[in-house]
């Protein structure tokens, strides 16, 4: 069963918010060869280039890339050597998440509240200075091997971040896909780790839970899960926590799990003001979506009600649409971009629903199965 756990204005008002997060700050993906993953990211996603660290910058073991779009911001980064942190990331999991970055205003005290309350400390706070100003960062440990940084870069005004100088290419500049910024980053658990991982989120990082997806929710005839998302405070940072259920055949968490050797950043759902638009766009530099049957759209208006939408691009792009209480959404999934069956996309567009398309499992989650098989992991 769905659950919703809503918070009247006055209970939210009530709830003193110990960990103030202004957003997501960036994500960072670890990667096989940061050069082509940034030009993927650029040519393909509509990102711009906006800064670089390596050997050049005085960086010997690792080169950064990070784009920019709109208030999305990425990093790439890949090891120069063996034996380093990075590579054995890369060799353990392939291309991922692995950190996700929250923008905050007080890195030391972000990182003193959470470690006291019982986090793993990833990173003590450490102040980096250059003719811009100063970033302060702190990171704490969550699940698997990802990592959460708290950014203060209150007093820096360079274009990234100290370590790093600026990068442009004039002669490559691709135009942005409309992507806007971070709606929400889904992790993948273990098996019975949900739960305590919501209970990290709750004690540690004063997160709520909105919402849950029990497995009758979210079964199909094979492809089980359970799902509770977490927000913060001011709803800014949304992190929903899958984990694999027993299902007549093999779960799709548990499939990520084996690819991932591990939990792990499963998907990044990625705003749009025109989806229609963006996914047109993204289509045509190559990226690639999971397809509904066409008979999802025969009783669509039925389920979800008047859309202000034409129907036809929607079902030629094959986006998803559902209601809530406060509106209705329009989503749709991107194959993964590695080799494995690990990190894929979502781009969302809310017209005033919060939830997270639960009318659309379903058929999202038959589709996710076809591909399962054509790779023999179902
Ligand atoms: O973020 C969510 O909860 C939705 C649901 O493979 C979802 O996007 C969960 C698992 C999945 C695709 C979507
Ligand atoms: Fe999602």
């Amino acid at each position: 069963m769905e659950t919703v756990l809503p918070l009247n204005k006055e209970q939210v008002a009530a709830t003193p918010d110990f960990l103030p997060l202004e957003g997501t700050d960036y994500v960072e993906f670890y990667v096989g060869n940061a050069k082509q993953a940034a030009y993927y990211y650029m040519s393909a996603f509509g990102f711009q280039a906006l800064a670089y660290c390596g050997p050049e910058t005085g960086n010997k073991d690792f080169v950064s890339y990070a784009v920019r779009q709109n208030k999305l911001t990425f990093v790439l980064t890949t090891p120069l050597r063996i034996n380093n942190p990075i590579a054995d990331h890369i060799y353990k999991h392939g291309d991922g998440v692995k950190h996700l970055a929250l923008k905050v205003t007080d890195a030391q005290y972000s990182w003193e509240a959470t470690t006291q309350r019982g986090a793993k400390s990833a990173m003590e706070p450490k102040t980096l200075t250059d003719e811009h100003g100063s970033v302060t960062i702190s990171g704490i440990h969550t699940y698997g091997d990802t990592v959460h940084l708290f950014i203060d870069r209150t007093q820096y005004n360079g274009v990234f971040m100290p370590g790093f100088r600026a990068w442009t290419n004039p002669h490559f500049q691709p135009a942005s896909t409309g992507l806007l910024y971070v709606d929400h980053c889904v992790g993948n658990v273990g098996w019975n780790q949900m739960n305590p991982w919501v209970k990290f989120y709750e004690d540690v990082m004063g997160f709520r839970n909105i919402l849950s997806f029990d497995d009758n929710d979210i079964s199909t005839e094979y492809s089980a899960l359970m799902s509770k998302v977490m927000s913060n405070g001011n709803g800014y940072v949304k992190f929903p926590i899958n984990e694999p259920a027993e299902g007549k055949k093999k779960s799709q968490v548990e499939e990520y799990l084996e690819f991932y050797n591990g939990e792990g950043v499963q998907h990044c759902a990625l705003a749009t003001k025109d989806i229609v638009a963006t996914v047109r766009d993204l289509r045509s530099r190559g990226v690639e979506f999971l397809i509904v049957p066409n008979t999802y759209y025969d009783d669509l208006l039925d389920r979800v009600g008047h859309i202000d939408e034409d129907l036809e691009p929607l079902k030629e792009l094959g986006i998803l649409i559902d209601r809530d209480d406060e509106g209705y959404l329009l989503q749709i999934f991107s194959k993964p971009v590695e080799d494995r069956p690990t990190l894929f996309f979502e781009i969302i567009q809310r017209k005033g629903a919060k939830s997270f398309g639960k009318g659309n499992f379903k058929a999202l989650f038959e589709a996710l199965e076809r591909e399962q098989e054509n790779r023999g992991n179902l």
